[in-house]
Parts: structure tokens; sequence; C-alpha cells
């Protein structure tokens, strides 16, 4: 019975608000289903030992049932924690902050469009900004930077009242970001985001304040996935979503974070204190694998952390700072370095645990300086949360997460969804960019030296000089000119790679700006060799990685290795080449602690 009355409920909200409840459990807003469970009826916030925990918002899917029905048992485990909140009609539909005492309505009610392109979305979001008219904006299809056209991110900027909701598992943005600024009661919703502005150092989406006396805030991220990439430099991408500036009122639930060095900031600086520090955000039901650190980075203010999932989190996970104080209760992490500490700030910030499970895979290090950790599992704050809420309990925890955190996961069966603006068949296709090939046969004499060879200056991938993305690529180990010669310890060196920073994997090619898809060979002489003779120098084809797998050719991508005691001074050898594709490169390698000098590269076509 539980089952069908939730999801109706969830019917009927995502009617009301054309937009999915996305939180987690039961839908805040009727009283119908039993106490036991985290009844929707909205009375206290879980702790509430009446173990009626309100619902945070009626999830469409039904699956969020489970988890209020998990609700019911939570309440009992982490009946001390939080507080009873002051919603007077029961819990937000967010779950957090975002619509803490406040009607977080996003576009309802307003104009409703669906759009395919970035131009038709940035279009109708400046028209509904001109005309001050609340809009919602389904988005079916790939937002890029080539079909929005305006150079930057989507912007939802000195205006109010939007709702973005991906339509099924077609909303994505892909390589341009999200810019929230001085903006209010904003839903993003169902979407796909990753790899904003490769190499620029920037967010996916951005939440940003301002001290011009305007807000940013009432802002609720809900059942979104976002990623950027680990096999790139940590600076390559910048956060999935940060916020800074002011902004608060925020709810991240039911998101899906993965594979990332930065994934969400909050507080930009020591001192991100300007207009104040009164920072608000929730994260809840989310779920964060393979990432390096922020999850969250949290300055300044008071955080909720409920119900998350982590995974394979390498260096911080939770690091409250700047005096921070956060409520962080019933997570689950596995496989995870230091799940709440105070890192890398002069003044530390705090937390108030409860019902966390710290399970298999968890380790702490000690940081230095004032650095602390949670490891005592004893809590530094009594900090509690003014809103209602459905705390459910770890058992099952995980399993419900992965199961609802993310895009696709809502069910939209219940929203009027309008044609595109821009029918499908007339929107501008981008050309793959042709990347101009370097003729055969290439010769290479290292007649420079180390910094210029590395250098666009030297060649770029046009072959010549330029000032383009360099030709060659130290990607690891020691690479130097030596009296006109490369000289390879424990070294990999790209050559005419377009992506350079970006490890290959099996499943990407053609990035090269060598047509090797008739057969070659490269012929190079050996001038130097020392070190660990017993170690190998190898050859690759579209594989940048130090193994042969990450390659669309897989292992046949090594296509020559010899043993350094095989390789004769002053020879010269000529490998036969891997027939690969239009667009490949090749790549030198020496094994660790083994170097190797060549000189007098030629790569051509087989005679
Ligand atoms: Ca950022
Ligand atoms: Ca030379």
């Amino acid at each position: 019975m539980q089952q069908s009355l939730r999801s109706l409920l969830a019917l009927v909200l995502c009617a009301s608000l054309t937009a999915c409840g996305g939180g987690g459990s039961d839908g805040g807003s009727s009283s119908g289903s039993s106490g036991s469970s985290s009844g929707s009826s909205s009375s206290s916030s879980s702790s509430s030992s009446s173990g009626s925990s309100s619902g945070s918002s009626s999830s469409s899917s039904s699956s969020s049932s489970s988890g209020s029905s998990s609700g019911s048992s939570s309440s009992s485990s982490s009946g001390s924690s939080s507080s009873s909140g002051s919603g007077s009609s029961g819990a937000s539909p967010d779950g957090g902050f975002a619509g803490y005492q406040y009607n977080l309505t996003g576009g309802a009610g307003g104009l409703v469009y669906t759009v395919n392109n970035g131009a038709d979305l940035q279009e109708k979001l400046d028209e509904a900004k001109d005309t001050s008219q609340p809009v919602t904006i389904y988005i079916d299809g790939t937002i890029t930077d080539f079909n929005t056209g305006t150079g930057t991110d989507i912007q939802i900027k000195d205006m109010d009242n939007v709702s973005l909701i991906g339509v099924g598992e077609n909303g994505e943005f892909d390589g341009i970001g999200l810019s929230i600024r001085r903006a209010n009661n904003i839903i993003v919703q169902n979407l796909l985001f990753h790899e904003a502005w490769p190499g620029q150092e920037r967010d996916n989406i951005s939440i940003e304040g301002d001290d011009d006396g305007s807000t940013t805030s009432h802002i609720w991220i809900d059942h979104c996935e976002l990623y950027n990439s680990l096999d790139v430099g940590k600076d390559y991408y910048d956060g999935l979503i940060d916020s800074k500036s002011g902004a608060r009122y925020i709810t991240l639930s039911y998101n899906y974070l993965h594979d990332a060095w930065k994934t969400t900031l909050h507080g930009h600086t020591e001192n991100d204190s300007n207009p104040d520090t009164d920072r608000l955000v929730t994260f809840h039901h989310n779920r964060f694998e393979n990432l390096e650190s922020r999850v969250p980075l949290y300055r300044h203010g008071k955080g909720h952390v409920y119900n998350n999932y982590y995974n394979n989190i390498r260096s911080t996970a939770i690091n409250s700072r700047a005096g921070a104080e956060m409520l962080i209760e019933n997570n689950v992490f596995e496989n995870t370095q230091n799940p709440v500490v105070s890192f890398y700030s002069d003044v530390i910030g705090y937390w108030n645990l409860s019902g966390n499970l710290f399970g298999t895979g968890v380790t702490w290090s000690s940081g230095s300086g004032t650095d602390i950790t949670a490891q005592d599992g004893e809590s530094t704050s009594t900090y509690s949360v003014p809103y209602e809420y459905t705390l459910d309990s770890t058992d099952g925890l995980k399993d419900y997460v992965i199961a609802n955190a993310g895009r696709g996961k809502l069910d939209q069966s219940g929203l009027e969804i309008p044609e595109p603006v821009t029918p499908e068949d007339e929107l501008p296709v981008e050309e793959e960019p042709t990347i101009e090939d370097v003729a055969l046969p290439y010769a290479e004499n290292f007649a420079t030296d180390t910094a210029t060879f590395f250098s666009n200056s030297y060649r770029d991938l046009s072959g010549a000089s330029g000032e383009g993305t360099p030709i060659y690529h130290r990607v690891t180990g020691t690479a130097e000119i030596q009296s006109g010669a490369l000289s390879l310890t424990g070294s990999r060196v790209s050559i005419g790679n377009t992506t350079p920073t970006v490890s290959t994997t099996s499943g990407d090619g053609n990035t090269g700006v060598f047509d090797l898809s008739m057969p070659w060979q490269i012929t190079f002489k050996v001038v130097g060799v020392s070190g660990d003779t017993s170690k190998y120098f190898q050859l690759y084809v579209d594989n940048n990685t130090a193994s042969s797998g990450n390659s669309i050719w897989g292992s046949a991508s090594k296509f020559h290795q010899v043993l350094l005691s095989d390789l004769v001074e002053g020879q010269t050898y000529t490998a036969p080449g891997l027939t690969a594709s239009a667009n490949s490169f090749v790549t030198l390698r020496t094994e660790s602690s083994a170097t190797v000098a060549v000189d007098d590269i030629l790569i051509e076509y087989t005679p």
C-alpha cells in the first residue's frame, strides 16, 4: 500500500510543481501514510522520537519511499540528532535549506518551454528575465559551447523563479557550465553536467552571490549527475558544483557526483565572508564516488550533510573549515580517506556527528599544524538545523542512494512537456573539428634545448613553430635534450597528440595529427643507454599511459619494445608501426630508472 500511495503523492506533487519533488523521503505535503514509517505526516523532523519524520519531499520514483520506510528506523537511531524544525506546514520539497521558510517553486506557474540547444535556452532565460516572469525550461538535448554560441556559460543571472528540468536522460551540458548569480528560487533537476571548458579550470555549476546588496539564494540542485576526470591534471577542471560570495539557502540532493579532483566547494577563500558568512547548504542522499577531495569543502556558516553515500574518496571528504559548523548524520562512508576533517585552515571548522557508518576501507591521515580529524567520533559542535527533514537509517542506504541518485530516476509521466522550440532536424550540426594532419615522412633531429623542444615555438601541432598546442609533450618522467638528442629516463613523451594532458583510454582514439592508417615505420638512432638495462624502451601508438590497454588499439598499441641491454649505442633501428587511424600519435617510453637517448627520428610510410 505504502508504495503506490507514495508514488501517487509524488505524482500529485510533480504536477503542481512542474518539477518532481526530488528530495528523498516521503511527501511532506500530505499526512496520509502511517506514522511508523517516516510517515508523510509532516511532524517534526526525523529525530522526533515519534518516529514520524516529516517527508523532506515526495520523490516521484517510488524508490524514495523505501528511503522513508527506512526513515522510521532512522528516527529511532538518530533520535537525538536533528532538531525538531520550525517549518510550519511540514518539510519543504527539497529536504534542506533551499526551501526553508520559503516557497521553493522555481519557474512553476510561469512560462514553459522545451529546448534542445544552448542558444534557445539562453534566449528563453533572457526573455523571462526581461519580462520578469517565472519560467520552466525542459532540456531535451545536449547544450554545448558550439550550440550556445556565447562562448561562455549558460547564465541564470539577475533573475528569479527558474526551473531547468532535464527530460528523461536527454538533458545534458557537455563542456559548458551553468552560472547562477544574483538569482533566487532556482531549481535545476534531472540534468547531466560534465567536463566544462576543458583545461580552463572552470566549474560545471557555479553559484555566486555578490556584495551589491543582491541575494543569491533558495537554490535546489536535484537528481543531477556531474563528472569531470581524474585522468587529467588537478587544475584542468575546477568544481562540479561550487558556491561562494554569500550564496546561501542551497540544497544539493540526490545528485551523483563522480570522477573529479575538485568536487563541491562552498566558500572560495578563507575570508569568503563578504557580504556575510551565513552560508547555509544542505547535502542529502547524494552519491559521491571516485573523488579526490572537497566533498564538500565548507568554509564559514552552517551546513547539513545527511544520508549521503561516499565511496573511493582519495584525500579528504567532508572538510569543515574557517569556523563552519556542520551537522553530519547517517552518512555511509566506504573506501574513504578522512571522512570528516578540518584541514588546511588556520581557523578550524566544527561538526556535530551522529549515526554515521564508517565502513570498510575508511582511513584517516593525521594532517599537520591545526589540522584535526573526527577519527575519535567526538562531536565538536551541537549545531542542528532549523528545518524539518526525514532522516533515513544507514541500513540499506547505500543501495537506496545508488538506485535513486542521479539523472533519469524521476517519474516524469505527470509532466506536460511541450515540443522543442527548434525542431530537432533544424539544429545546426557541429562539424567535428578536423585535425589537420602533419604529412609524413616526419623527421626530428632535436637540434634545440629542452624547454624550447617542449614548446610550440619549436613545433606545434602543425609540425612547425606556431601558437597551438606543442607537438611534443612530456607526459611523465625525465625527458631532456642533451647534445641534440632526446634523453628519456622513466619517461613518456608523446608526439602529435592534440589532447596531450588527457590520458588515453580504450574508449577514445583519433586524437593525433599523423595519418597512420597505412603501413608505416619509425626509425631512430640510439645515442645513449644507461640505468637499469633490464628494462625496456617502448614505442606506442595512440596511448600515452603506462599500460598498453589504455588505447583504442588495446595492448597492440605497444607496437615495439626492446630491452636496453639489446640496444647498441650508435646503432640505428627501424620498427614497423601498427597500422592505426588517420588521426594517430606516437609515444616514446623508457621504463622507470632506465635511460635511453635517441636522435634522428623518422616516421614514414613503409617504402
Ligand atoms: Ca570554482
Ligand atoms: Ca640530433
